[in-house]
């Protein structure tokens, strides 16, 4: 009888990938009724050459462009995707191959994308980001310590003069930024352009009286062609940098940012918002260490990355991972979290760890991540019992505390504010 498909030639268990190869990493579980190795075949052929049945004729060129399965460890499976696959420099391309239909198979009870070995040879058409950590480092004036921010809180509402107001509070407490959320762009209340032009304004007044180097990620999202008006007045205003949600926008509209952001040499403050809709289930979608992997190869210079001990969901593992694929230039391989990747000439970029943090959780933040990265907080801030300048010195005088070796109870004997927010939040985890 004629064979009526052939996803078998999509799996081969001694298959070594060659040096220039992509491979990816999949969590995987067969459909019921389904051996791992037809579910195997599948994921191989659907994601590269194949479709459900056999054809009439197949060019040779063909069995050179297949996918093949070639590891299977448990629930674990590598694929290896030859390099002709790819369109070079497009990364919609491939989230299209590798991250496509395969999602919706009926061969899968679950599947997962947990990571991408990408070869120089594809990177290489790659710009990344535009500012690296050493060049935001620079800018910002900050040696050593983690950059610090904080989002006006409540986090949509304020008119634009209050907006500003608070912005200019939190600079004068030692905050290095303060960030748009992830939901204000442009609203009746705080129109873009007013809030742009106000905290200009509050920012110069903060650095001449604080000596310090002051910015912002102030929200452009949008459609393209309005974001690139929005990066323009940014830039007007001389802000170094753009916000973007960059998950909302998609990696099109952040490529096509990035390069614009990049003439003016502004940076982007990449926001995560609606990642969780398909990386925090653990056995289906895609994780966010392969979400930053890309937002890094496309060149945003920092993206949400968790706190493991804040509100928001991520394991401690998983945002050491997040970190690794941002930071490292040769990341080593994790089990089940992490392919090799040499970045090449692709900058590094600074995780950024927000979500249900103050003063007394900055300890526990720095252990995990260390100094390289931007440090949000905003509830713990504008919470704390004398006010968000109060707020913001009290985180200040924590990071310092970890800087020095010193405890928080430690340290806070020389500041009182640190001793009011350990007295109101001590070490608690939110929620
Ligand atoms: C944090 C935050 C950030 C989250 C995003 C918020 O505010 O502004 O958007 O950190 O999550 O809106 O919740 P708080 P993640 O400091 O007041 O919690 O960083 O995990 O992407
Ligand atoms: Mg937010």
């Amino acid at each position: 009888m004629a064979k009526i498909d052939w996803y078998e030639e999509f799996v081969d268990f001694n298959y070594k990938p060659a040096r220039d190869e992509l491979v990816c990493l999949f969590y995987f579980e067969p459909a019921k009724g389904m051996s791992k190795k037809e579910a195997a075949g599948r994921i191989a052929s659907e994601s590269s050459t194949g479709t459900w049945t056999t054809l009439h004729r197949l060019p040779d060129r063909m069995n050179k462009l297949q996918a093949t399965a070639f590891d299977m460890e448990g629930s674990y499976l590598k694929v290896a995707y030859p390099l002709g696959l790819w369109e070079e420099g497009n990364v919609c391309q491939l989230l299209s191959g590798i991250a496509g239909n395969i999602f919706g198979m009926k061969a899968v009870k679950n599947l997962r994308l947990v990571d991408a070995s990408l070869p120089q040879k594809y990177i290489k058409a790659f710009r990344g980001p535009h500012h690296g950590t050493t060049g935001i480092r620079k800018i910002m004036k900050v040696k050593k310590r983690p950059l610090t921010g904080a989002v006006p809180k409540p986090k949509i509402g304020f008119s634009a003069a209050e907006h500003a107001k608070v912005a200019y509070e939190t600079w004068m407490g030692g905050f290095d930024f303060v960030k748009d959320d992830e939901n204000l762009t442009s609203t009746s209340f705080n129109r873009f352009e007013e809030r742009v032009r106000l905290m200009a304004k509050t920012r110069d007044k903060a650095e001449k009286e604080t000596g310090e180097t002051k910015s912002a990620f102030i929200n452009i999202t949008g459609e393209t062609e309005l974001m690139k008006k929005r990066a323009k007045l940014l830039n007007y205003y001389g802000f170094k940098y753009a916000m973007i949600d960059v998950v909302v926008t998609g990696p099109a509209a952040v490529n096509t940012m990035r390069n614009y952001l990049a003439d003016m040499d502004m940076a982007i403050h990449a926001h995560r918002a609606m990642h969780a809709a398909f990386d925090r289930n653990p056995r289906h979608g895609i994780t966010m260490q392969f979400i930053a992997k890309i937002m890094r190869l496309i060149g945003v210079t920092q993206i949400h990355s968790g706190t493991a001990v804040g509100k928001l969901v991520g394991s401690k593992d998983e945002v050491k991972a997040i970190a690794d694929t941002l930071r490292k230039k040769k990341v080593q391989p994790k089990k089940h979290l992490l392919l090799k990747q040499d970045w090449g000439k692709i900058r590094d970029a600074f995780p950024v760890s927000s979500g249900g943090l103050h003063p007394g959780l900055v300890p526990d933040v720095m252990k995990i991540y260390g100094n390289e990265l931007v440090l949000l907080v905003s509830g713990g801030i504008h919470g704390h019992p004398k006010g968000t300048r109060a707020g913001a010195a009290a985180v200040m005088a924590a990071v310092d505390a970890v800087m020095s070796n010193q405890t928080l109870k430690e340290k806070a004997k020389e500041s009182k504010e640190l001793a009011q927010a350990l007295e109101k939040w001590g070490r608690m985890k939110p929620k």
